[in-house]
This record gives C-alpha cells, sequence and structure tokens, in this order.
C-alpha cells in the first residue's frame, strides 16, 4: 500500500470531487423539473444559476478533483511515494484548486456568475467569478508540476527505461493539459478579468470564444484520458491478463495528445468570424481522433476475448460469457464503453460540418455529452471509486456494498438512457438547449417535439429522477467506504490497485521521447491557429460591451 501522506492527499480529491457532485447532480434534478414546468424556482434562484452550477461543478470540479485522486494515488503506486517536494506542490495545488472552487461556488451560488460553464462573452459576471477560474488552473498547474517532477525524479534513477505504461500515460495526460490551459488563461487573464473589473471597456468575443475553445476541447481528452487509463492498465488486471500492447496502448495516447488541441473551431462551426478554409482543416484533424479511439477500442474487445478464452469460452461469442460479470468494478467499466460506442459516434456528427448545422445548441447536444463524459467518463470513475477509496482507507468493500453498487450503476445506465434517449430525439425535431421552461408562445410545431413516446415532457423527468436517487446512492456508499465500513484485517480483504503487467520489451523508445511529440503537437496547433488567430486580432470588430441578463 502506499504512504500515508499520498493517501490522504488523494482522498480529500475525492471528498471535494464527491462534494461537487453532490451539489451537481441536485442542480441537475432542479433543471429536469424547470424545464418540464413541473417546479417553479424560489425568485432568489434562477435557471442559469442552477445550470452554470451544475455545469461546473460536474464537468469541471468533480472531474477536475477526481482524476488528480486518481493520478496521485496511480503514480505514487506505480513509481514509489512522494517525497518532500512533490508532496509539498500536490498539496499546494490542492489547496488553491479547492480555494478557487469554493470561490467559483459562492459567485455562482451569489447570483453574480450566472454565465454557463462556458462564461461566453459578452455576458458578464463579477471579476471574482474569473478570478475563481484562474486559481482553479493555477492549482490544477501545481499538482501537474507535482505528478511531472516525481516522474522526471523516478526518470533520474532509473536512466534508459521506459517508464510503467500508468506514469507514461498520466504523463500525456498532463502534458495535453498544461498546453491546453494555455489558452483558457491567455483569455481570463488578458480579456475577461480586465473587462470584468472594468479597467477596460470592451472585449473581443470571438477572439474570447476561441481561446476558450482551444481550451474546451481538450478539455474533453482531459476527461477521457484517465478514463482510458483505467481501461487500459486496470481492466486487463481484473480480468487476469496482460495488457494487450504496451506499444499500441502508448502510441494511441501520443495520437490523442497530437489531435485533441488543434480542433476547437469545430465547436465554432456556425461562427461568422472564422472562414471556411480554417473551419475545414480542423474538422480534418478532428476526425484523426477517430482512429487511437478505434484503437482503444480494439485493444479493450482483444483484451476481453483472450481473458474470456483463458477462461475456457468457445466459439465465436463464447468468451463474452465468461467474463467477470459479477465484479462490479469490471461491469460498471464495460457499461461506460457500451454508452461510449453512440457517444463517438453522435461526436462524429457533431463534428461534421454540415450535420452540426442540424444539430448545434439543440438538446441533442445535451444527449450527447450526458452520454460522453455523463456516463462513460463518470461511471469510470465510479468503478474506480469501488476499490481506489478502500485501498486508500483500507476499509472493506463489503458484500453488501457491492449490491448496492450493481443498484447503482444499473439506475445510472437507466435513467441516462431515458434522459439521453429524449433529449437526442427531442433535440433533432428543433427542441434548443440551455432554456428553461418555454410554451413556445402556443406554437403548434414546436409544441409537437413534444409528442413523442420517448420525446415528451415526463420522460426526460423521469430519467433524471432515477439519475439522480441513483446518485446518492453513489454518495451512499462512497460515505461507507470513507467512514463506516469494517477495516480489512485479513490479508487477503485488503482491496489492491488493480494494476496490469504490461510488456515492454518490443516498445520504441522514441514513444518515450516527448519533446518529439511536444514539438509535433505545437507544430499542429500553429498550423491551425495561427493564422486565424492573428486575424482575429488584427481585423478585430469593435469590441463589445457587456450584458447582465439576470
Ligand atoms: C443527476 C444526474 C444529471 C441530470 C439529471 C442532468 C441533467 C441535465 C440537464 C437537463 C441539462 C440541460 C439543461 C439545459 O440545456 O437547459 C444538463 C446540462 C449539462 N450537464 Fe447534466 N445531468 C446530470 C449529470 C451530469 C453529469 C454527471 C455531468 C458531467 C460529468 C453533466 C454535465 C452537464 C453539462 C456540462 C451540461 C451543460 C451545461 C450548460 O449548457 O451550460 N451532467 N444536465
Ligand atoms: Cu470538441
Amino acid at each position: 500500500m502506499i504512504g500515508i501522506q499520498d493517501r490522504k492527499l488523494a482522498l480529500w480529491n475525492i471528498g471535494v470531487a464527491y462534494i461537487a457532485f453532490i451539489i451537481g447532480t441536485f442542480c441537475g434534478l432542479l433543471q429536469v423539473f424547470v424545464r418540464n414546468n413541473s417546479l417553479d424556482l424560489p425568485t432568489w434562484l434562477n435557471y442559469y444559476q442552477i445550470l452554470t452550477a451544475h455545469g461546473v461543478l460536474l464537468a469541471l470540479i468533480f472531474t477536475t478533483f477526481f482524476i488528480f485522486a486518481f493520478l496521485i494515488a496511480g503514480m505514487s503506486k506505480s513509481l514509489g511515494g512522494f517525497g518532500p517536494k512533490v508532496n509539498l506542490f500536490a498539496w499546494l495545488g490542492f489547496i488553491v484548486t479547492t480555494i478557487g472552487t469554493a470561490l467559483a461556488t459562492v459567485m455562482i451560488i451569489s447570483g453574480k456568475a450566472s454565465v454557463l460553464y462556458t462564461f461566453y462573452a459578452p455576458l458578464k459576471a463579477s471579476g471574482w467569478y474569473y478570478v475563481a477560474l484562474a486559481l482553479v488552473i493555477i492549482g490544477t498547474w501545481l499538482s501537474s508540476f507535482a505528478l511531472l517532477g516525481h516522474y522526471v525524479a523516478w526518470k533520474k534513477r532509473n536512466k534508459g527505461q521506459l517508464s510503467p505504461l500508468f506514469a507514461y500515460m498520466t504523463v500525456a495526460t498532463l502534458i495535453l493539459w498544461l498546453i491546453a490551459c494555455l489558452g483558457v488563461v491567455a483569455t481570463v487573464v488578458f480579456q475577461y478579468i480586465p473587462w470584468a473589473f472594468g479597467w477596460v471597456d470592451t472585449i473581443n468575443v470571438e477572439l474570447s470564444r476561441s481561446l476558450f475553445w482551444y481550451f474546451g476541447h481538450p478539455l474533453v481528452y482531459f476527461w477521457l484520458l484517465p478514463a482510458y487509463i483505467a481501461w487500459y492498465t486496470v481492466v486487463p488486471k481484473l480480468l487476469g491478463v496482460k495488457v494487450f500492447s504496451d506499444s499500441l496502448a502508448r502510441l494511441s495516447f501520443v495520437l490523442f495528445l497530437l489531435f485533441s488541441i488543434p480542433v476547437g473551431f469545430h465547436h465554432q462551426l456556425t461562427e461568422p468570424g472564422i472562414s471556411s478554409f480554417w473551419k475545414f482543416l480542423q474538422v480534418v484533424l478532428t476526425f484523426m481522433v477517430i482512429i487511437p479511439s478505434l484503437m482503444t477500442a480494439f485493444s479493450m474487445f482483444a483484451t476481453f476475448e483472450i481473458s474470456g478464452r483463458k477462461k475456457g469460452g468457445t466459439g465465436l461469442f463464447g468468451w463474452f460469457k465468461k467474463l467477470p460479470w459479477k465484479d462490479v468494478r469490471f461491469t460498471s467499466i464495460f457499461i461506460a464503453m457500451a454508452f461510449f460506442i453512440p457517444g463517438g459516434a453522435g461526436g462524429i456528427i457533431n463534428a461534421s460540418f454540415q450535420l452540426n448545422e442540424l444539430v448545434h445548441n439543440t438538446l441533442w447536444i445535451v444527449g450527447h455529452f450526458h452520454i460522453t463524459v455523463g456516463t462513460p467518463v463518470a461511471m469510470t470513475f465510479m468503478g474506480i471509486t469501488f476499490w481506489l477509496i478502500p485501498y486508500l482507507t483500507g476499509r472493506k468493500f463489503t458484500k453488501r456494498l457491492q449490491k448496492l453498487a450493481f443498484i447503482q450503476i444499473g439506475s445510472w445506465s437507466i435513467g441516462m438512457l431515458l434522459m439521453s434517449t429524449a433529449q437526442h430525439i427531442l433535440g433533432l425535431l428543433g427542441a434548443p438547449r440551455r432554456t428553461a421552461y418555454s410554451g413556445y408562445s402556443g406554437n403548434v410545431n414546436a409544441l409537437e417535439w413534444f409528442d413523442g413516446i420517448l420525446s415528451n415532457h415526463v420522460t426526460m423527468a423521469v430519467g433524471g429522477t432515477i439519475l439522480f436517487l441513483s446518485a446518492m446512492l453513489l454518495v451512499y456508499i462512497v460515505a461507507n467506504l470513507l467512514f463506516i465500513a469494517p477495516e480489512a484485517k485479513l490479508k487477503e480483504e485488503i482491496e489492491e490497485f488493480p494494476l496490469a503487467e504490461s510488456d515492454k520489451s518490443h516498445t520504441p523508445k522514441f514513444l518515450e521521447n516527448w519533446w518529439i511529440w511536444i514539438g509535433v503537437a505545437v507544430a499542429l496547433i500553429l498550423m491551425a491557429y495561427a493564422l486565424p488567430l492573428s486575424h482575429m486580432i488584427q481585423h478585430a470588430p469593435p469590441g463589445s460591451g457587456h450584458h447582465i441578463t439576470w
């Protein structure tokens, strides 16, 4: 087991993650009822206030804290315990991120920042909200430097050796994060903060949106890659086999690093300020990410088949039955993967120039990210939670808790299927996202959207309610694993960190030459962004004032 300091750090990160999860999912519950006109919020609480809290606390805060908990525990496990410097930086990172989170939450709840998690100008929040966001990012940088420092020290002690797969993947994820954050830091520090505090009167909206999405797309890979780390390194262990291919796993992470940054314009396909040439180039680069995604899918199913056949499965699909379905740590991740199949297909639709016209800003998009980040990522994190907390606390994941965990992932799946299917269909018909209740002035065509069997006022609310109940069950399990479950005394009761063996003997060394990959990543970024961004700055229209609509 890893050292007590490292354990504490990981546990505190998990604690903050789940506090954000409680508030965030409660807001989700309110949203489905408001949208269906069955709930009137009190006058001091506005729909966009809770929607901002929901987006920020779940998509940014829950994910980030959980990711650091997982990476901290995994780096300590695979490279050895942290030294005092690494420890100091990681704690500082945690504290600064937490202060930023608390400040942002206070600003949102006090109604001074109802700008949604994308905080598009010219909507204007209190300047302190942007300061809070900056603190969150700075905190994650400190934590990232801590983990990178730990890795560099290991490399110095093990000259010429490839690092363990977990560490390699962590480094790829953190490099992605550091490069991605440059965009959001640039816009927050140089555009939003001076504008929000009134030091300048106007803001260049197109530039701010572009810098946001330069960050916003890799952000989704910052959520996804840690889930993939679990798929590649934890799942084979649960199945009793080795990693399918060490070099393929590493190569896929390199490709994710290269092709997830120079693609932000695919979120801005409807914006007039960017010429179609640059949009098209970035759409092509976006589609490159399909390659490592399919490589990952291939590795996973190869791992499943090898393990199933080893356990005696025969025939074309006999191995399928031999998978450890009774192990909730595996089943949760399998469901997560299954959700990602339609999720990924939907992503291809969203990124397609023409199809995007149809789905842009509709409920389809909301359906899409609930079956990408809201289930594949979130449910992988749930699956990790079930063993990571016992591993860190030394408590037992008892039979009763395992049963509850099955109910939890099952109900999350049902709730999400109902809610996201309704959202996808409603969106295709035309229903907009990011709106409170609307009767559409009695417009017959609009009201017809809600007449379907799945696409109606009730399905989304039923799905959302099941999801919320599932979320509360998860919180109950987490609280048990943290404070109440009996301590593991016997050796075989002690929870392991399941980390599969990975055969590095055929892995090419250049895969771990980060300077090559950082160089290629920067070249691609310059190719995709240098000209359009400089155009936006040099030929900027008159800046925009500000709006506070709430
Ligand atoms: C109890 C579970 C959940 C429920 C009931 C729920 C419900 C909803 C609904 C109805 C919306 C759309 C609101 C609108 O466009 O007007 C929404 C938006 C959103 N949800 Fe969820 N959700 C849940 C869990 C999650 C999770 C786990 C995540 C991510 C980890 C997530 C991330 C988001 C994001 C990023 C938005 C967009 C916010 C925006 O448009 O600014 N949700 N959610
Ligand atoms: Cu994107």
